[in-house]
């Protein structure tokens, strides 16, 4: 057997964590090999057809809604959100005791736009009721967001949509998400935004602008060209966005974002239904993953295996 300190460790070095505190993002990070990406991928995909014990009913295809948190029922994406090479690292940067509150699918195919740019902090932008809510208590700013994970499950370059991030951006909020916005499928792949084709799934995120004459700094974006396999790991304040799909029809990009807080974060306050993207969910059977360390709050909901019996083992993080 295994003991935990002879498991390999994937915490950040003090310096990685430095560059994450100062860009609000680290990566490129590997989490799987290319092959091995592309081959979790290949069945992933076929999986997802299976809504049989997915937590939430299909929408028809309309909205990606329905694929949220996909990571309860199939297996390797519940694998995916425990591995040591993501939990370690975000334990590192946020503290060992983890929750995985949510995942989600972003697709871009050929044609598609961009994502808006767009910072996070409670995730009240689409539905007006904020979906995380951390402890007041702390000194920590309001808009402290979630760490996303956002794995490449197929080749991410900037001719098929590739995430951008601006660095040092996370420190100060462009957005009230409290404003609310209005949705309009009709607009999606519409619009050009300072000449380039970009959307929010349906929504304008320029609505949410406190400042509605500010521009994003276009100058100042990163290209986060990843290899299957390969992740990003940022603070969802950070500002970030997508470049549109001008590639080939056979080079989608397929980007797995998962997001964690501290167990001291409550998820989905009072809410027992989401409605956002034009679609509404129930949150009947929802629970968010320990996925490291030891949950001492009590404030969620926890999922302690899957749909299909995949246990929730929490990680206890090596020192
Ligand atoms: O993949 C994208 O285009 C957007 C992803 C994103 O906004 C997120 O993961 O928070
Ligand atoms: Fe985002």
């Amino acid at each position: 057997m295994t003991t935990v300190s002879e498991q390999a460790n994937f915490t950040f070095s003090p310096e990685e964590v430095a560059r994450f505190e100062r860009d609000g993002y680290i990566g490129p990070v590997k989490i799987f090999e290319p092959e091995e990406m592309t081959r979790r991928w290949n069945i992933i995909r076929r999986q997802l057809l299976d809504r049989s014990l997915a937590i939430y009913p299909d929408s028809n295809g309309k909205a990606n809604i329905s694929n949220y948190d996909r990571h309860l029922d199939i297996d390797l994406l519940a694998e995916h959100i425990m591995r040591p090479e993501i939990v370690d690292r975000v334990g590192s940067l946020i503290g060992r005791n983890l929750l995985c509150w949510r995942s989600e699918f972003f697709p871009k195919y050929q044609g598609d736009e961009g994502t808006d740019w767009h910072q996070a902090a409670t995730f009240a932008h689409a539905t007006g009721k904020p979906q995380i809510i951390w402890p007041s208590d702390e000194g920590r700013p309001a808009f402290i967001g979630t760490i996303t994970v956002w794995t490449a499950f197929t080749h991410s370059t900037e001719q098929n949509g590739c995430l951008q991030l601006m660095p040092g951006t996370h420190t100060s909020m462009n957005y009230d998400e409290s404003k609310g916005m209005d949705y309009d499928a009709d607009a999606i792949n519409q619009r050009e935004k300072d000449g380039i084709k970009r959307g929010f799934f349906g929504y304008d995120y320029r609505s949410l602008q406190k400042d509605p004459d500010w521009k994003p700094d276009e100058s100042q974006a990163y290209p986060m060209v990843l290899k299957p396999g390969e992740a990003v790991i940022f603070w969802s304040n950070t500002m970030h966005a997508s470049l549109p799909h001008t590639g080939s029809k056979t080079d989608y990009r397929m980007g797995f974002a998962a997001r964690y807080v501290p167990t001291q974060v409550q998820v989905y306050p009072g809410t027992e239904n989401l409605t956002e993207y034009g679609d509404g969910i129930n949150l009947e059977k929802y629970g968010a993953v320990l996925t490291s360390g030891v949950d001492e709050y009590g404030h969620n909901r926890i999922a302690r295996t899957s749909q299909r019996g995949y246990e929730f083992v929490p990680r206890q993080i090596p020192s």
